[in-house]
């Protein structure tokens, strides 16, 4: 297959990691913002930046900028509550932003058990928000909706309160590359939506996302998202004990040789994948620049060029003959 339009997709990595200042151990699974997960598809914000510089040719972005209205923040609505019986993780009493693991994250049995069991939960509210996508729904309205599935399972929605973050789940839509507020803007036809979801169960976070259509949406967004979510699983593909963690960006880049994209896969981590050990892959691709812009939020990130963005993850366990997806339902 190729693609219809010049497009060029790009990995990003989540930046997030960059703007937490120190260390909490807690914090091992949550909204792909932990280093210590061992992002599967990471490049520095610096080095990505001067990558962009040196490969987007811009020629596609006025076509892209014209099929749409840009994304403009809406209204927050008030934080919503959560029953005091649940538990909430650690961050969200304290005043600091949450910190850093360097440490891989390595699980006996019972830990194992506890993160299947977030995962699950993770992937069943995650697919059920996904059956919530239509055009005149409120990106608020979803949030309300993953809110209410997670606290009736006993769970606490991850983001809500995480360095500030005012919502219980992330909405990215078009153009948002991540970490996207839930408010009032109405989906409309045309649109793409990732969810990103992170549930804090029984100690343990679990954390997927998925990238959904709104109604009729163009072929060159089905096939950035399509290619985004071939990439996630050609990425899990190849985890097991003992693969150097930068082996993952190789095997999307050969696997997707034949779209004609430039696919951005670099990867600084060191190290090799351990038994035991659980982390996220959350490969994003964008049509256009993947130079990020931040919105005063300080959260909403958009690409420079306004086109299109998709990403997908999964909270994978590196088992003996390989990756076991943990968020499936
Ligand atoms: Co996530």
């Amino acid at each position: 297959m190729s693609p219809t339009l010049p497009v060029q997709h790009r990995l990003f990595r989540s930046f997030f990691g960059d703007r937490l200042p120190h260390s909490s151990r807690p914090l091992s699974q949550l909204l792909g913002l932990d280093s210590g997960k061992r992002h599967a598809l990471v490049l520095s914000t610096r080095t990505y930046c001067n990558l962009a510089d040196l490969l987007f040719s811009g020629r596609n972005s006025e076509w892209l900028r014209n099929q749409r209205k840009p994304l403009k923040p809406g209204k927050v609505s008030p934080r919503l509550h959560v029953p005091v019986h649940i538990p909430k993780p650690p961050y969200v009493k304290s005043s600091q932003a949450p910190g850093i693991c360097h440490l891989p994250e390595i699980h006996d049995e019972r830990g194992i058990e506890c993160m299947r069991a977030s995962g699950r939960l993770a992937a069943q509210v995650l697919e059920y928000a996904g059956t919530l996508v239509k055009p005149g729904l409120t990106t608020d309205d979803i949030d309300k909706a993953v809110h209410q599935m997670i606290i009736d399972n006993g769970a606490y929605p991850s983001p809500l309160g995480y360095g500030g973050f005012p919502k219980s789940v992330c909405t990215s839509v078009n153009e948002c590359i991540c970490h996207g507020i839930p408010d009032s803007r109405e989906l409309e036809d045309g649109d793409i939506i990732n969810i990103d979801v992170t549930v804090y169960l029984n100690g343990y976070h679990g954390d997927t996302s998925a990238t959904f259509l709104c109604g009729n949406v163009d072929d060159a967004a089905k096939q950035l998202v399509q290619v985004t979510r071939e990439c996630l699983y050609k990425a899990i593909s190849i985890c097991a004990p003992g693969v150097a963690y930068h082996k993952i960006g190789q095997a999307i880049k050969f696997s997707f040789a034949n779209y004609n994209f430039i696919l951005f896969a670099a990867n600084n981590e060191n190290g090799h994948m351990l038994l035991g050990q659980t982390f996220t892959i959350e490969p994003m691709l964008t049509m256009g620049s993947i130079k990020p812009v931040i919105w005063s939020d300080g959260w909403t990130a958009v690409t420079k060029d306004g086109s299109l963005s998709a990403q997908f993850e999964h909270t994978i366990l590196i088992a003996e003959h390989g990756a076991e997806i943990l968020t499936q339902c």
